[in-house]
């Protein structure tokens, strides 16, 4: 099967397309050399190749930076998804599509809400949210064209290679700064009280390979462990495995009011036999280890 992927050098990507070509598929890796938000480049280069799957990864995938340039983020989230999907109607070879969205859709559950399933009512609260709920609007509106669109709600995923923009990432970079004796012994945190649903990245590309089977329903699908866990606790987890233990302090710049994000991936599982693989100890592992790596390395 020969794939066509967006975004393919940033952090989702780069796990994604070693697999697939180690399952055996053929692959055109595309990233900043094809801006997604350019409709007749993207138009010609899927008329060039002709795939038959495209998984479309390419996004400004930062809540924070969508604050800042709104309109940025909607060129780049929505008019990216406008334009592959515009560029699979017409490129002859009815590619299935699968479109990357999040569990920001949802919003923020309250406390001791169920977790949320795909016809949970919708409450972007970024302008991130927003672009992605209107681009997977729009991967509807293409069913009816005959379009294969597989909308999925990613919940939260970390693993080697995530930016430091993200908690996790951030909490790991610290630890490995400090343990390399290039920071004070103080690791710099938000809300601890956050309740997410975190997944590995290894197991998130697991579910994508399993959603590009023609055989899977082109639905929307929730990308979810089931479980959530403090920000807290995560990092005490990640703090075990570290040489020394830092002071927390909060830093205002990334406090924001606690959240809490759960998500029920039963329709997935049901259709693909998914479920996640990767104790999230390990992940926390693997992050670390490649910070320590990048760091010694810089
Ligand atoms: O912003 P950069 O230089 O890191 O490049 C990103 C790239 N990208 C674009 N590619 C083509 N045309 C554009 N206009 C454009 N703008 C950005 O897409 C980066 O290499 C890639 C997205 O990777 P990440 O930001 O690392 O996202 P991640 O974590 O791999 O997430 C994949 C998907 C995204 O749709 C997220 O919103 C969703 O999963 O959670």
């Amino acid at each position: 099967m020969r794939v066509f992927v967006t975004g393919a050098r940033g952090f989702v990507g780069r796990h994604l397309v070693p697999r697939l070509l180690d399952e055996g598929f053929e692959v055109t890796a595309t990233d900043r050399d094809l801006d997604v938000s350019d409709r007749a480049a993207v138009d010609a280069r899927l008329k060039q190749v002709k795939p038959e799957a495209i998984v479309h990864l390419a996004a400004q995938s930062s809540v924070a930076a969508s604050t800042e340039d709104p309109e940025r983020t909607h060129r780049i989230n929505y008019g990216g998804a406008l334009s592959v999907l515009e560029g699979a109607l017409r490129c002859g070879s009815r590619p299935r599509v699968l479109l990357i969205g999040s569990a920001d859709q949802y919003g923020s559950a309250g406390p001791g809400s169920p977790p949320f399933r795909e016809d949970s009512p919708l409450a972007p609260a970024s302008e991130y949210a927003r672009s992605k709920t209107e681009a997977e609007r729009l991967g509807t509106s293409f069913l009816d064209a005959g379009l294969e669109v597989v909308r999925i709600r990613a919940f939260s995923h970390s693993g080697p290679g995530q930016s430091d923009a993200f908690a996790l990432s951030s909490f790991a970079r610290q630890t490995a700064e400090i343990e390399a004796g290039r920071r004070e012994p103080v690791l710099r945190v938000g809300n601890l009280d956050s309740v997410r649903d975190y997944l590995d990245v290894d197991d998130v590309v697991e579910a994508y390979l399993r959603l590009l089977d023609p055989d899977v329903a082109a639905d929307i699908y929730n990308v979810a462990s089931g479980v959530g866990t403090r920000l807290g606790e995560l990092l005490d987890a990640l703090l075990d495995l570290a040489d020394q233990r830092p002071s927390i302090e909060r830093d205002p710049e990334r406090f924001r009011p606690a959240d809490c994000s759960i998500g029920d991936a039963s329709r997935l599982r049901a259709a693909t036999g998914w479920k996640p693989a990767v104790p999230i100890e390990r992940t926390l592992e693997r992050l670390l280890d490649d910070w320590r790596r990048k760091i010694k390395e810089s």
